[in-house]
């Protein structure tokens, strides 16, 4: 995580706009940051036997025994390789329960301490390092070489530890920005939010891919890179070369066509039917243009007239 120091820098500043953004759009929800606590599996101990008899869970994961019985149950944990201790509980009265959160990966058979001819098996198998890029998606597929273009990474811990990794996103192969994902959750997902400015990027078409990092331990490095489709620079405010359905590509001029776009898509948010990302332009008519701002109004017309009637140098 080391040699980003500005990159890391600008993505804190990414993230600074992605927050100011965020104050303004109707779209905190897309915003998730889920953070479910590990897995409780519940044993119920009844008819004299415990169901299920055998559990296999990650490491971190807790068991919730549930006394169905009328009698006390205690439990006597020794490991299967060697049959020593590993753990006695508590004495778990009738319709109470008894809980445990196993850390260490191990292999158990547990016995009823009072009728050995009770038990069960709970496995808690060697945890995996595996972080993974489950979704790409930029916010428009056309952005002028003045603007800048919102792109959602979601990222995933589908291993058993809880992990710190950074996420780069690529332009074809130039480097957008790069951030930390901090603490994730096994099990959990994220999504980053990443300010692309097209600002100095040449015209042409950019394959949008993103890469999680390898996390110490991590073997399987397939999941890590995910490839977007494609988002094309162009001369700003040339979001299509015709007023068809779906529209022709940038066709080197701003001109009705372009403006016909604006049209429809004026006055909406992304709540609206007629909302159209690629016509949002600008959050300002200051120049530089502050980033999209979630709205298609007269901040974005007036980028429109600027550029209106000039054709590709
Ligand atoms: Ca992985
Ligand atoms: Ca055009
Ligand atoms: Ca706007």
């Amino acid at each position: 995580m080391n040699p980003l120091k500005l990159s890391n820098r600008k993505s804190f500043v990414t993230t600074v706009i992605a927050i100011s953004l965020l104050i303004t759009f109707p779209l905190s929800t897309l915003l998730i940051r889920e953070a479910t606590a590990q897995t409780t599996h519940e044993v119920k101990i009844i008819d004299f036997a415990f169901v299920p008899q055998s559990l296999t869970i990650n490491p971190g994961d807790t068991v919730m025994w549930n006394n169905t019985n009328p009698v006390i149950h205690t439990l006597w944990f020794v490991y299967v390789s060697n049959g020593s201790t590993y753990l006695l509980s508590d004495p778990i009265p009738p319709d109470t329960t008894w809980t445990h959160t196993f850390n260490d990966a191990v292999e158990l058979q547990y016995y009823d301490f009072d009728r050995l001819w009770i038990t069960g098996f709970i496995t808690v198998q060697a945890g995996v390092h595996d972080v993974a890029v489950i979704n790409v998606v930029p916010w428009k597929t056309v952005v002028g070489q003045i603007f800048s273009c919102r792109i959602n990474v979601t990222v995933a811990n589908e291993g058993g530890f809880t992990e710190t990794f950074d996420v780069t996103l690529y332009a074809n192969t130039i480097v957008i920005g790069t951030e930390t994902v901090y603490d994730l959750l096994l099990g959990t997902s994220t999504i980053l939010i990443f300010m692309w400015d097209a600002t100095g990027f040449a015209k042409g078409s950019y394959t949008i891919t993103a890469e999680a990092e390898q996390v110490p331990g991590e073997t399987d490095l397939d999941d890590n890179t995910f490839e977007d489709g494609t988002v094309i620079v162009a001369m700003p405010c040339d979001v299509a070369g015709s007023t068809s359905t779906p529209p022709a590509p940038p066709d080197g001029k701003v001109n009705y066509k372009d403006l016909y776009w604006l049209l429809k898509a004026y006055g909406s948010d992304p709540s609206k039917p007629n909302w159209d990302p690629n016509l949002d332009f600008a959050g300002s008519t200051t120049t530089p243009p502050a980033p999209p701002d979630g709205k298609v109004n007269y901040k974005d017309l007036y980028w429109m007239l600027t550029y209106y009637g000039k054709t590709d140098p």
